[in-house]
């Protein structure tokens, strides 16, 4: 029998890419992250394209009906991220569910419920262990798409500290730092966070 022939990825020769994203502090972090490397970058809000719905069960399914329904509603290459907390006495939840666990009827998005949900249920077990997964789809218009996933790995911290970020950055402490991600400037969770990690290995992959 032949050997499985490795496909080689396809890589972005486009001059706009949209970033297939309705969440502002993903959108702000993919925005420093890129800097000048594509020619546009613009947003599926600036094509008013509606969120689709998550009915995926895991990070990549769920990337992937992102970027596939932006790239064909807008023609152009979508980039989508589709990342989440996952602690380890909680067997891996909220995972996939972190928006939903912010999430009430009728209601914006509240991440301080959500975070006290996880400190809650954690019980005051003694393994604080966790981790955040980001997995970056990246699709065309015909369909064809490219894939990566990052992991920044650190343990829960209680009550939530600092304001910056977004989401369950409060109360997430990174390996080999004091502070939470709420805590640090936007470069310096840059320099290692899940979707920083993916976003390097997308532009080895796709951009070089
Ligand atoms: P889009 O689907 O429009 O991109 P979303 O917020 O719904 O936005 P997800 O479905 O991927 O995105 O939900 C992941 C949630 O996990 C997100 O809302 C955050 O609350 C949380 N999350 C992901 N990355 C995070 C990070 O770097 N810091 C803090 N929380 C993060």
């Amino acid at each position: 029998m032949e050997p499985a022939k490795k496909q080689t990825p396809r890589k972005f020769t486009g001059d706009e890419l949209v970033v297939a994203t309705h969440n502002k502090g993903k959108l702000k972090e993919l925005r420093e992250l890129f800097g000048d490397r594509v020619q546009k970058l613009s947003a599926a809000s600036d094509y008013g394209v509606e969120a689709p719905p998550e009915t995926g069960t895991t990070f990549i399914e769920n990337a992937l009906i992102k970027a596939q329904a932006v790239a064909k509603a807008t023609g152009k290459p979508a980039l989508a991220d589709d990342s989440g907390m996952c602690v380890d006495a909680l067997d891996g939840a909220p995972g996939v569910y972190s928006a939903d666990w912010a999430e009430e009827p009728g209601k914006p998005r509240d991440f301080g419920m959500a975070m006290k949900k996880v400190h809650t249920l954690m019980a005051g077990n003694p393994d604080k262990k966790a981790h955040f997964v980001s997995c970056l789809v990246l699709a065309w218009p015909d369909g064809h798409y490219e894939t990566v996933e990052g992991y920044a790995h650190g343990s829960i911290t209680w009550p939530p500290r600092g304001d910056k970020g977004f989401g369950y950055d409060p109360i997430f402490v990174p390996d080999g730092d004091t502070r939470t991600y709420g805590e640090m400037t936007s470069d310096e969770k840059n320099a290692t966070n899940h979707r920083a990690v993916a976003f390097k290995l997308m532009m080895a992959k796709c951009f070089s």
